[in-house]
């Protein structure tokens, strides 16, 4: 099943290093602040087996709000929004990327903000300040540390179980996951594969 988010923020924030670390399960340090967009893709199995292919669109150099244009956003089922737990700044604007998302996605309901960098000595945003704002905007909150690793499988495990419900009560969407579980397993049967079906 294939699951679209992409991950927004200011920049140095930790983007591409979340979404680096998610992939390669360890910190990569030879990530380069660059200017344009990329689509990463990895995958991992839910809960209930369902095995979850995630195309994450890292946004790079599009990072003043209001430049990221609506095609950017298109047939996301799902947003991150990052700040940067050492710079205020960072986490005050996570208001104007909550705004720029709901105007190209109306109705989204999987959007995130996700603290980074719990893993630095120098915090400026304690979790219970990040964790009130994000009841304010009725999200839900995660911190994570791109270094170690604290927190971002969980990040999207849960943003992959969330919009895996909300997909499964369209019953266009509920049809085609029936299908693919049913090939997989019968792949299974047969071959004793390993391989993604998703
Ligand atoms: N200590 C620490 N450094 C981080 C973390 N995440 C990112 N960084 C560093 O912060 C800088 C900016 O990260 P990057 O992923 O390029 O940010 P982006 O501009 O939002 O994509 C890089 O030097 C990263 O190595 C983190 O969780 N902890
Ligand atoms: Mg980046």
């Amino acid at each position: 099943m294939l699951f679209r988010v992409i991950v927004v923020g200011d920049p140095y924030v930790g983007k591409s290093s979340i979404v680096r670390y998610f992939k390669e399960g360890k910190p990569n340090d030879a990530i380069q602040s660059t200017t344009q967009p990329d689509l990463i893709v990895a995958g991992i199995e839910l809960k209930n087996k369902v095995k979850a292919k995630f195309e994450i669109f890292d946004t790079a150099g599009q990072e003043i709000y209001g430049s990221l244009t609506r095609s950017y956003y298109r047939d996301k089922d799902g947003v991150l929004i990052v700040y940067n737990v050492t710079d205020r700044k960072s986490f005050d604007n996570v208001q104007r990327w909550l705004e720029e998302a709901k105007i190209h996605l109306p109705g989204m309901t999987n959007i995130y903000i996700v603290g980074n960098m719990i893993d630095k000595n120098e915090r400026r945003i304690s979790t219970a300040e990040g964790k009130h704002r994000a009841e304010y905007l009725d999200l839900k909150h995660f911190e994570t540390s791109a270094k170690d690793g604290r927190n971002i499988v969980d990040v999207f495990m849960s943003l992959a179980e969330d919009i895996y419900v909300q997909k499964m009560e369209r019953p266009e969407y509920h049809q085609s996951i029936v299908k693919i579980e049913d090939d997989f397993q019968s792949n299974k049967d047969q071959s004793n594969s390993t391989s993604c079906s998703c």
